[in-house]
């Protein structure tokens, strides 16, 4: 029974070194580095592996996602007795909290506003507001959701919240499923996108959805590529319904060459690092998990495969 990695050589040698001392007693070996009998894989840990790969290993039975989310995973293709795990470490999760706490005061003080009025070499005046009249509407309020809303609320904002079962947090007004959707859209100055992406969310950051929002709010999207549309995007800036948006995640990754993205004055565009997986914490996590697996007790971050989260 062994233990194999998939991915960058320097998570795998900290993670190795992790392995040898939290579960000594278990093979844990690197894909391109370490000889491997693929009957032996029992447990397999990637980002974001093919499916002729993970086909080679007829005795898998866990698929750990060396990120928070699986959607890059080839999920579809993997027998349906396999179980799979997301990366739920506090790496991940403080990086993501930051990088909205910073997106959201950067859209609200009008970052992209007064930047390209310096680029052009003009002062520019435009009045500002305080945090307190911009409400900040979370979509997903998963682990990176919340932590998001935890780093945001000693900055004064208004927050709300958006998932799909009905959630309550302390200072925060929620809101749940389709039904609620309309009334939290109503209300936000700045949307967060930080849902997984599924059949059900793909594709929600459109212009019916901005639509429904105040006219000149702001959008992030941290969650997916596809979870937005980015022609929609696009007139929605250009027609003033949205003000700015910043953008970290895409389709494709990376954008080709002239990508609209890359030039639009109200677009702030950053490549996939607003969480970043850590080597050290997430190697304790994944040890803790195998630990928990060798004891039969349930699994952090296990994904319900049927709810694709
Ligand atoms: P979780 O699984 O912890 O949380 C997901 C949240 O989304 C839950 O609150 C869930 O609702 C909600 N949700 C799921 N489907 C729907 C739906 N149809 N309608 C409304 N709400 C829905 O995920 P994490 O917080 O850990 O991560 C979220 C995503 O962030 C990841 O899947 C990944 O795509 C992205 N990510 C991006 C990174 C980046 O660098 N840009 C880094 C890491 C992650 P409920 O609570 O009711 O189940
Ligand atoms: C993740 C990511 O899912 O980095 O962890 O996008």
């Amino acid at each position: 029974m062994t233990f194999l990695y998939h991915g960058l050589e320097a998570r795998g040698a900290v993670w190795a070194e992790i392995f040898a001392a939290r579960v000594p007693d278990l093979p844990f070996l690197r894909w391109g580095q370490d000889s491997v009998d693929p009957a032996q894989v029992r447990w397999l840990a990637a980002w974001n592996a093919p499916a002729e790969f993970i086909a080679q290993f007829p005795n898998l039975e866990v698929l750990f996602s060396v990120g928070a989310g699986i959607d890059q995973l080839p999920l579809d293709a993997l027998p349906p007795q396999v179980r799979v795990v997301r990366m739920v470490e506090q790496g991940i999760i403080t990086g993501m909290a930051e990088y909205v706490a910073m997106a959201c005061l950067a859209l609200h003080r009008d970052l992209p506003f007064f930047i390209t009025e310096q680029r052009a070499g003009r002062w520019t005046y435009r009045h500002t507001r305080l945090a307190a009249d911009t409400r900040v509407g979370v979509m997903g309020l998963g682990e990176l959701g919340k932590a998001a809303l935890e780093m945001l609320k000693p900055l004064g904002f208004p927050l709300s919240g958006w998932s799909r079962s009905a959630h309550s947090i302390e200072g925060v007004e929620c809101f749940a499923g389709a039904k609620g959707f309309d009334a939290f859209l109503a209300q936000v100055g700045i949307a967060v996108c930080l849902l997984p992406l599924t059949p059900e969310t793909r594709g929600i950051l459109c212009r019916e959805t901005f639509d429904k929002m105040p006219r000149g709010s702001a959008v992030v999207n941290a969650g997916r590529g596809g979870h937005l549309v980015a022609d929609d995007l696009i007139v929605a800036l250009d027609s003033g319904q949205l003000r700015a948006a910043m953008i970290d995640v895409t389709v494709p990754e990376p954008l080709p060459e002239g990508h609209p993205f890359f030039s639009h004055p109200a677009i702030f565009l950053t490549p996939h690092v607003a969480a970043e997986t850590r080597h050290g914490s997430a190697g304790e996590v994944l040890a803790d998990n195998v630990l928990r697996l060798l004891a039969g007790e349930p699994l952090l971050g296990e994904v319900d495969r049927t709810r694709g989260y």
